[in-house]
């Protein structure tokens, strides 16, 4: 049984949508964040160490962080023909891309957001939005896709991002073209249907 821990317009958002890719068996326990408004609390109903969003639970097994969640559910679901499994050429990509995105593009997202783009001290670790937007836009130069020709689970979370912030992104056509496929994904529209609990 999976069950996600999910809190509307967050990131667990994300993994709404990624289960509807996976076409899952799952049920959604909604529960309370801390929201930047002030609105919101800690809820003790959810299991997260930290009680945030994501959080997934596949019978008594609880794993957290979306790239985490991302890999054990295409790992765990096949099938579904978007996450390439060890000893496919792409499995080498797949994991750098997830890595990277919860490694370097989260935090120098979230550094810029806070305004501190700049300071030296990033220079050799995430480097900046201008090195990250130039690693997105040579992998969509070359192909409609992440990993190529087809949709992954790593298109997913960037996309996700690109959803609360696209200025984080590198403007222009390419991008615009790349998100508005991701969009278009019914899974995306069945996800965005079950955000809030009716
Ligand atoms: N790196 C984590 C970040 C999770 C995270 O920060 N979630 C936020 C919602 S977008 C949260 O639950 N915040 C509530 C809190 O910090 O108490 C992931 O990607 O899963």
């Amino acid at each position: 049984m999976l069950t996600l821990f999910h809190a509307p317009q967050s990131r667990s958002s994300r993994m709404l949508w990624l289960l509807e890719e996976l076409g899952a068996d799952y049920a959604v326990r909604y529960v309370e964040i801390p929201r930047l408004d002030g609105s919101g609390r800690t809820d003790p109903a959810n299991p997260h160490p930290d009680h945030k969003v994501p959080a997934l639970l596949h019978d008594d097994v609880l794993v957290t962080e979306s790239a985490a969640i991302a890999l054990y559910l295409t790992d765990l679901q096949p099938q579904a023909g978007i996450g390439p499994l060890a000893g496919d050429p792409r499995r080498g990509p797949y994991l750098s891309w997830l890595a990277y995105y919860a490694g370097v593009i989260e935090p120098v997202v979230t550094i810029e957001f806070a305004k501190l783009g700049g300071n030296a001290m990033l220079a050799p670790t995430f480097r900046g939005l201008p090195e990250m937007h130039q690693r997105v836009l040579g992998a969509v130069e070359r192909s409609p896709y992440l990993l190529g020709a087809a949709f992954s689970a790593a298109d997913l979370l960037l996309g996700s991002l690109a959803q609360w912030a696209r200025a984080m992104l590198p403007a222009g056509e390419l991008i615009d073209g790349y998100l508005a496929r991701l969009n278009a994904r019914p899974a995306l529209a069945r996800a965005q249907a079950k955000d809030a609990p009716r």
